[in-house]
């Protein structure tokens, strides 16, 4: 069995991450006491790849739950799943990171990470083959940023050979005020690069859109951008949980889909988009699946795919779905669209089949978009971070805590140097494509 091993870090990590267990608990049938209570084999098949199994039969997450303040985690006890997790897996200190990145990472961060470390290697060693790791974090908030980093570049020097993939909450004015959000996430981003083998990138800003755009919620709070977000991490990792072919576990997916080192920032999007507690009427279809699913406004990222080039994308389908009709509208999209696809990966669009749907639709599609148009959302938050530190502003509440001057300058040329290969890559032709590593040529 590939197992994999959840942390969730920071408010965020720790809402959004309780909301992924109730979601997916209920898809596996798995019961608030940790009991299985459903009525298929396919739910229980790959239990293990998510859960350990205790004695009497229960069913435990394989997750590890960290803050720097403990206020969160009573907030997840207390949640309808709460009773799920060990509780040995709770890790957390007392005085939050104060939304300073470098608490996070250096200060407060380092006094807890090898309590953090105890458990995630207890988690691992218990493992038959551990395939990888997710993180589920915030790039806004200290700890988030900050000790979200700090972990996984721990997890990267521990288990070098294993995958790490984080779902990485981007800030937005739009639900957030936190004037210091652009440091955090522009450090806690540049770090993940180098320790990261994919980033899923959920942005605040395009998940309140879609609250407010789509689902016609005039005041979206918390919880209506989490139920997006946990049908984004439901869907995703679907192909993990249930039985399948296609990308069937991490390696895989990120072989497929990140074609050179840097460029490994992820675009998600769902369909049918529905708020909260809300029914389909409609009865859908795959064109209508597919359409919506290359749609913009069901980008869970802010930025238009049309400003950018796609490298590479999965298309994942979950229900009875016909693989024909997949594949037929698959190819006509990509035809449509054959402008915004670099010539040279030509078989670009991967499908992946999942026969359980989530729950409440019959079918349902997620997407991940490798697109060079994620640089609108890095230089968004890039742009605000140079303004600040031209001025360096903030910069004592970094310096205090340990961080150097010289660290600003260090994530400023690495995220403009991102922020460079993007633009390079759109441009590329076939011919100098080739010379890049490209395997085919058309
Ligand atoms: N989508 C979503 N975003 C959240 C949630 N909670 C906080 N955020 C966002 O996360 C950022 C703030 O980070 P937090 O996760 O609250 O901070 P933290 O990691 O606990 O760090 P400190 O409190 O500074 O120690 C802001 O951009 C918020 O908008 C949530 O439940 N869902
Ligand atoms: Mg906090």
């Amino acid at each position: 069995m590939r197992e994999l091993v959840h942390i969730q870090a920071g408010q965020c990590g720790n809402q959004v991450g309780a909301k992924f267990w109730e979601v997916i608990s209920d898809e596996h049938g798995i019961d608030p006491n940790g009991e299985y209570c459903g009525d298929s084999e396919l739910q229980i098949e790959r239990i293990n790849v998510y859960y350990n199994e205790a004695t009497g039969g229960r069913y435990v997450p394989r997750a590890v739950l960290v803050d720097l303040e403990p206020g969160t985690m009573d907030g997840v006890r207390a949640g309808p799943f709460g009773q799920l997790f060990r509780p040995e897996n709770f890790v957390f200190g007392q005085s939050g990171a104060g939304n300073n990145y470098a608490r996070g990472y250096l200060s407060d961060g380092l006094e807890l990470i090898d309590a953090i470390m105890d458990v995630v290697r207890k988690e691992t060693e218990a493992c038959d083959c551990v395939q990888g790791f997710q993180l589920v974090h915030s790039l806004g908030g200290g700890t988030g940023s900050g000790l979200g980093a700090l972990i996984l570049s721990r997890v990267h020097e521990d288990f070098n050979d294993k995958m790490k993939c984080t779902f990485s909450v981007i800030p937005s004015p739009l639900v957030s005020d936190v004037v210091v959000e652009p440091y955090n996430s522009c450090l806690s981003l540049n770090a993940l690069l180098d320790c990261a083998d994919l980033i899923f990138a959920i942005d605040n800003e395009a998940l309140y859109d879609i609250c407010f755009r789509t689902l016609k919620l005039t005041c979206p709070t918390y919880g209506d951008l989490n139920h997006l977000v946990s049908l984004v991490m439901s869907g995703q990792t679907c192909c993990l949980r249930f039985p399948g072919q296609l990308n069937s576990d991490l390696r895989k997916l990120a072989t497929n889909l990140v074609p050179f080192v840097r460029l490994k920032t992820m675009m998600t999007g769902f369909a049918p988009l529905t708020s909260r507690g809300s029914q389909v009427y409609r009865a859908l279809t795959v064109p209508e699946l597919t359409s919506q699913m290359f749609d913009n406004k069901n980008m869970m990222a802010a930025c238009d795919p049309r400003n950018g080039m796609y490298l590479t994308c999965v298309a994942l389908f979950r229900g009875r779905v016909s693989t024909k009709d997949v594949e037929e509208q698959i190819l006509n999209i990509r035809e449509k669209n054959k402008t915004y696809f670099v010539q040279w990966i030509p078989r670009s669009i991967m499908i992946g089949m999942c026969d359980i749907p989530p729950r409440g639709l019959k079918m349902a599609s997620n997407f991940i978009g490798n697109t060079t148009a994620i640089k609108e959302v890095v230089e968004r938050i890039f742009k605000q971070f140079q303004i600040m530190k031209s001025r360096r502003a903030f910069f004592h509440w970094y310096t205090n805590e340990g961080l150097e001057e010289d660290d600003f300058g260090q994530v400023e040329s690495g995220l403009a140097d991102l922020i460079a290969e993007f633009k390079n890559k759109e441009t590329l032709t076939n011919k100098e494509g080739a010379g890049e590593g490209a395997e085919e040529d058309q």
